[in-house]
Parts: structure tokens; C-alpha cells; sequence
């Protein structure tokens, strides 16, 4: 266990995330209980540790150096971020290297989940068509006015009302001359 100032950090990377989640479980499993891993402070460790560092890492505010790598669980997607962004894929992914990306052209890259798109807070255009998405997630990229997302196998779409009502890209949904979304389920987060 290394030292840091973040409290929760077992691994002294600055950054509480799962990898500590990991290392407090596998403190949980061993006996004696070392007492640095209580989270919560009432000298025992248990499980209300794991829930409450569990808690401290979901509710982390986004700063423009939060490391969001470990969000983008598809490989093709996060190399294709990568190259965007002129990274080398063993640096880290921060909030503040896609925060202000607007247009993002995904086509034909095998990507199966586009989980990571919600820290695209500026994007304005999205095309990922011919894709093997199930599902796709644009509730948090509340600029967005255009969405291809065609050839896919989406059964789920989850959107806001502001952005669902932008034009090019309700359309989509409702004109049925364009026909290929029959079956998809729509939710509306607003
Ligand atoms: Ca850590
Ligand atoms: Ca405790």
C-alpha cells in the first residue's frame, strides 16, 4: 500500500477508481483487517468500507484532469479516441482531452459500445453508423443536433428532450420513409 493524499487511493496513482476498489476487497478477504483500509472511519473494515469507497468514486466531480480512460470499455472506440486526440495509447484519457471535441466520426470501426461518450459534453455531430451497437447512450451530450447511427443492431436509445427535439435528428426516428429504426425503444431522460 503506497501513500497518498487522496483518501481511498491504495495504489497511490492519485486517482480513486476501481483498481482500489480491488485492493480494499482483497483487504477485506485477509485477516487481521489492516485499520488503514477503513474509509468510513469507525476503526472497523468491512463491508461498509467497500460500499462507501464504492460511493466516493461514483460521485467524483469531473474536473479537466480526470482521468476518464477506464470509461471507454470498447477497444476500438478508445483507440479511436487515442488517435483524435493525438495520444499515445498508454497515456491517459483526461476530461479535458474530449471535452471540447464537437463533430465525431465513428463509421465502420467495429465499435460495440460507446460507453465514454457522455464526457463529449460539447458534441455537436455524431456519426457512428455501421457499427455493432445495442445500445447508445446520448443523454449527457445535450448540444448534440445531428446523429447517424443507421446499420447498427440498436434495440435501445436513450436521449433528453432538448436534444430529441433538435431537427436532423428526431427525424430520424419518426419519418418512416427512413425505416430502419422499427423495434428500437426510446427513453427520454427529461
Ligand atoms: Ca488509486
Ligand atoms: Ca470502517
Amino acid at each position: 500500500m503506497g501513500r497518498s493524499a487522496v483518501k481511498g487511493d491504495f495504489n497511490a496513482d492519485n486517482v480513486i477508481d476501481n483498481k482500489d476498489l480491488a485492493i480494499l476487497r482483497t483487504a477485506l478477504l485477509s485477516s487481521p483487517k489492516d485499520i488503514r483500509y477503513d474509509i468510513n472511519g469507525d476503526n472497523k473494515v468491512n463491508v461498509n468500507d467497500y460500499l462507501r469507497l464504492t460511493k466516493m468514486i461514483i460521485n467524483q466531480p469531473v474536473t479537466d484532469n480526470t482521468n476518464i480512460t477506464g470509461a471507454f470499455i470498447d477497444d476500438d472506440f478508445r483507440n479511436a479516441v487515442y488517435s483524435l486526440i493525438n495520444k499515445n495509447n498508454s497515456s491517459p484519457i483526461l476530461y479535458s482531452d474530449v471535452k471540447n471535441i464537437q463533430n465525431l466520426n465513428l463509421d465502420s470501426m467495429g465499435i460495440k459500445d460507446l460507453n465514454g461518450l457522455e464526457y463529449f459534453t460539447s458534441l455537436k455531430s455524431l456519426y457512428c453508423s455501421n457499427n455493432q451497437l445495442t445500445r447508445l447512450n446520448v443523454s449527457k451530450n445535450t448540444a448534440l443536433t445531428y446523429l447517424s447511427c443507421e446499420k447498427n443492431q440498436l434495440t435501445t436509445l436513450y436521449s433528453t428532450k432538448d436534444t430529441w427535439n433538435a431537427i436532423f435528428y428526431k427525424m430520424q426516428y419518426t419519418d418512416s420513409t427512413l425505416g430502419a429504426y422499427t423495434g428500437i425503444s426510446i427513453t427520454i431522460k427529461n
